[in-house]
C-alpha cells in the first residue's frame, strides 16, 4: 500500500482532450519550434516557424505518482495540419524501461499510430474514435492527425515508463505519413534509404 495517495477523478473533456481541474491536471504544449529537424520539409519548417509557429500538439496527465506500481494516464491532442505535405504528429518515443506496454484510445478525430521496434518491425494503426490500440512492449509508439479536426486520444501506461525521444533525433520514425490526393499515405522514409 502507498501511504498518503488517495483516489482522485479528474474530468476529461472528450472533444476537446481538455483535462481538469488545474490542480489534479498537468499539461504540456509543443510547438513547431520544438520540433525542429522532425518533418521531412526543413524549408515548409522554417517558413510556419516563423510565421505563427503553430502548437501541434498537446498533452495532459492526472497527477498521479510516475513510478510503479502507479499508472499514468491522460489525454493527447495532436491538431490538424500539415509541414509540407506531411501531417502533423508527435514527437514519438520509445519507453525507457522498454517492457511496459500502453493502451490508446481515441476520443474524436482520425489518426495513425505509427509504431515500431529496434529489430525494424513496423506497424501502422488507422483509428477514429472508438477505437483503442494496445502497444506492446517494446514498440515505440509516435502519433499523427490525419483527419480535419483535432485527433483526441485517452492514454494510459505504467507510472515510471520514461521517454527514449534520442533514438529518433536523427532519422526519425521508418515510416513517415502524407497527404497524397486529399487522402493520408504511409510511405517508406526516405532518410532510411
Ligand atoms: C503519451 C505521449 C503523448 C505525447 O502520453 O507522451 O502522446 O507524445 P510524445 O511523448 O511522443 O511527445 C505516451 O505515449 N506516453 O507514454
Ligand atoms: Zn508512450
Amino acid at each position: 500500500m502507498d501511504e498518503g495517495i488517495r483516489p482522485l477523478s479528474v474530468h476529461v473533456a472528450s472533444s476537446t482532450g481538455r483535462m481538469g481541474p488545474a490542480g489534479a491536471v498537468r499539461g504540456i504544449a509543443r510547438r513547431l519550434a520544438d520540433m525542429q529537424g522532425m518533418f521531412q520539409d526543413a524549408a515548409a519548417t522554417q517558413v510556419m516557424v516563423a510565421t505563427g509557429n503553430p502548437v501541434v500538439y498537446r498533452y495532459f496527465a492526472a497527477d498521479t505518482p510516475d513510478e510503479a506500481p502507479h499508472l499514468r494516464f491522460g489525454t493527447t491532442v495532436v491538431y490538424p495540419g500539415t509541414v509540407g505535405n506531411e501531417f502533423f504528429m508527435t514527437k514519438g518515443h520509445y519507453h525507457a524501461q522498454e517492457r511496459t506496454p500502453e493502451v490508446y484510445f481515441c476520443l474524436r478525430g482520425r489518426g495513425c499510430f505509427l509504431m515500431e521496434t529496434r529489430d525494424g518491425s513496423t506497424a501502422e494503426e488507422f483509428v477514429e474514435a472508438g477505437q483503442a490500440v494496445y502497444i506492446p512492449p517494446g514498440w515505440a509508439h509516435r502519433s499523427v492527425n490525419v483527419g480535419t479536426e483535432e485527433f483526441v486520444f485517452f492514454y494510459v501506461c505504467s507510472g515510471g515508463v520514461g521517454h527514449d525521444y534520442a533514438t529518433f533525433a536523427d532519422r526519425g520514425f521508418r515510416k513517415i505519413v502524407v497527404e497524397r490526393d486529399g487522402k493520408p499515405i504511409v510511405l517508406a522514409n526516405p532518410r532510411f534509404a
